[in-house]
């Protein structure tokens, strides 16, 4: 795209957003034209907070599907309105309701915890919700004597488990993106830079959070990176991830640990579609009330423990 053509663009989206009392939020993971033009950029928990604090009636959600549906559920009076209504999380549609149904009459007695990467339908069946940022401290809450069924990733789930030495009834979900992160490709970036940190998102498989310095959520990086000697990162989670990390530490490098750790959902909204969506006001995120309520508290459940 030529720089007069984003320029006007820009100009555009500008405009629109304050006529609209609009706001736009941006996932990690966003391409960095999507990044730059965003009033917040986060994780999904932290740009649903970032959210209830504006006094914006429109969100424009950059991410994907379960992401904008946690922020309607915590913003019902607000309109989130998805660029592209298309960008869904393959891992999230692993479990449907019917399936955790079945997974719950098998465990009666179990407590259920939630990966925010669920739908609200999913949500809603669940006692908890937990980010990759706070699982383990959601599951050491829980009673010691109660069995525990986590859904939908298993390797957050089998990292959670080693994390906490809690056993857990785990889901086969997993994330496609991060799932193409192989340790060869670790070993193979550490003989490049020998100096540098390994950083895994615990999306990776568990053969990657063994071998990595560091397992860290998308805040956590961010947070973490500040603290640490090291001047050499490499990063495995999403690559979009590497634009973040580079703006908030320009003294640091990063690289990627796979260039194919892409998600093609993530990388679906464009400037243009968010001018068309300030515009329109089209793919509005909507949540029957009835399930709202009942995923909220497995929200609400997950912030009164962090
Ligand atoms: O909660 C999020 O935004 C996700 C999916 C990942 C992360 O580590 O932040
Ligand atoms: Fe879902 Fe993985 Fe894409 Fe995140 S990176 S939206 S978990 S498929």
């Amino acid at each position: 795209m030529g720089s007069k053509m984003s320029g006007d663009l820009i100009r555009k989206i500008n405009k629109l957003r304050n006529n609209r009392n609009a706001v736009i939020l941006a996932h990690n993971y966003q391409i960095p034209e999507v990044q730059d033009i965003a009033d917040f950029v986060g994780d999904s928990l932290g740009l649903s907070r970032a959210a209830a604090k504006t006094d914006a009636e429109v969100i424009i959600f950059c991410g994907v599907h379960f992401m904008a549906e946690t922020a309607k559920m915590l913003n019902p009076a607000k309109r989130v309105i998805m660029p592209d209504r298309n960008a869904g999380c393959p891992m999230a549609n692993m479990i449907t309701p019917r399936h955790l149904k079945a997974l719950k009459a098998e465990h009666p007695d179990a407590l259920v915890v939630c990966y925010i990467n669920s739908t609200a339908e999913v949500k809603a069946l669940t006692d908890y919700c937990c980010t990759s940022a706070n699982a383990p401290k959601v599951i050491e809450a829980l009673p010691i004597n109660r069995e525990i069924i986590f859904i939908p990733d298993r390797y957050l789930g089998d990292w959670v488990t080693k994390v906490t030495g809690r056993q857990l009834i785990l889901w086969e979900g997993y994330c496609p993106t991060h799932r193409r992160i192989l340790p060869d490709n670790i070993k193979e970036r550490r003989r490049e830079h020998p100096q540098a940190k390994v950083i895994a998102h615990p999306e990776c498989v568990p053969e990657v959070v063994e071998i990595a310095d560091y397992v860290q959520s998308t805040s956590g990086m961010l947070k973490t990176i500040e603290n640490l000697d090291a001047r050499e990162f490499i990063i495995a989670t999403e690559i979009g991830m590497l634009y973040p990390l580079k703006q908030r530490y320009p003294d640091r490098v990063f690289y990627p640990a796979s260039d194919l750790a892409d998600c093609p959902n993530m990388k679906l909204n464009t400037l243009e579609k968010i001018l068309w969506a300030l515009e329109e006001l089209q793919q509005e995120i909507t949540v029957p009330e009835d399930i709202r309520l009942m995923a909220l508290k497995s929200i609400e459940r997950m912030i009164s423990i962090t």
